[in-house]
């Protein structure tokens, strides 16, 4: 594609194509979307962010990341929805412009995209990021498992050759150091929400323990808001509750970590479906996962805005 209209929202994507794509959605619409490189991957690639911006200086700001697992295709997929969705519908659509008018988004497409290629030319199974461990014939860290809430308890693996490796140390590897660095130096993230596959559910701390979260109360309410909003668009069930209670027991969780420093909307959803297609789902659900997806994040940045 040549620009982003011609774009073909409808299949999935080369990690090339990804990078193409917002490069042209910034050169399309500079005056409301710029891309900013937060880091390297351990492979050397830029980790592109989109802004989100119609002016001001350090706003309160939303973050989205996609992708922080390799096989989770349909993220990344509805990642790039969103962000062609937000230029065409700034000025349009009534809720997502109060939110622009006051806050910042920030967008993350591919958090990890030496697995991403990876998918596309290995294993398209892959989880992890690509860092050799040394002294081990296995390679990959679970960028999941690698922050510092909870660091290596249950539900993650001291195991190098487990899919739930959570690495040396909490923030080891370059791609969640990247993330730690953009959210400390701004200062000003309000929400913070990171998208998987699969499962259908929309989830909020804790995962590394059974304690509630000191807002369970309140997450719990825009949960259920932001499900009924979802599913009011094709009948999609979700569940949602506590990472721990809804899913599995989980440390070192990015959200866990985000949440523990202030950021008290932090959000992961597990987008289609519940398991029939799983990783492999069908390009025709892409359109319609991002649709309803953006929905429920619409509730939720425009919650964020207004508390
Ligand atoms: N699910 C998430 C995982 O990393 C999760 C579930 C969400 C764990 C938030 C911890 C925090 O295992 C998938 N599909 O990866
Ligand atoms: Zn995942």
């Amino acid at each position: 594609a040549w620009n982003t209209d011609s774009f073909d929202y409808n299949n999935y994507h080369t990690l090339s194509d990804i990078y193409s794509f917002q490069d042209m959605l910034v050169a399309e619409k500079p005056n409301l979307v710029s891309k900013i490189v937060i880091g390297q991957s351990y492979e050397g690639r830029p980790l592109n962010v989109l802004k989100f911006s119609t002016g001001g200086s350090n706003r309160p700001a939303i973050w989205i990341d996609c992708g922080i697992h390799a096989r989770e295709w349909v993220t990344h997929a509805s990642g790039i929805l969103f962000a062609k969705k937000i230029v065409t519908d700034y000025g349009q659509d009534t809720a997502l412009t109060a939110i622009l008018n006051k806050m910042d988004i920030f967008l993350q497409i591919v958090v990890n995209p030496d697995g991403y290629q990876f998918t596309h030319t290995k294993n398209r199974m892959w989880r992890k990021n690509r860092r050799p461990n040394p002294g081990f014939r296995c390679v990959g860290v679970d960028l999941n498992r690698n922050w510092n809430a909870g660091f290596g308890g249950h539900g993650s693996s001291n195991n190098p050759c487990k899919d739930t490796y959570h690495g040396v140390k909490a923030h080891s590897e370059p791609e969640v150091r990247s993330i730690v660095k953009f959210v400390r130096s701004h200062g000003n993230i309000k929400a913070f929400i990171s998208i998987h596959s699969y499962s259908q559910m929309l989830l909020y701390p804790y995962g590394y323990t059974k304690t509630l979260a000191k807002d369970q109360k309140e997450l719990d309410q825009v949960a259920q808001q932001a499900v009924a909003a979802l599913t009011s668009l094709y009948g999609t069930p979700y569940r949602y509750g506590s990472i721990i209670t809804t899913i599995y027991p989980s440390s070192g969780g990015s959200i866990d970590w985000t949440y523990n420093r202030g950021i008290k909307y932090s959000y992961t959803f597990e987008l289609r479906d519940t398991g029939h297609f799983g990783f492999l789902l069908p390009a025709k659900q892409i359109g319609p996962t991002a649709n309803e997806t953006w929905l429920a994040l619409k509730v939720i940045m425009h919650y964020t805005l207004e508390h």
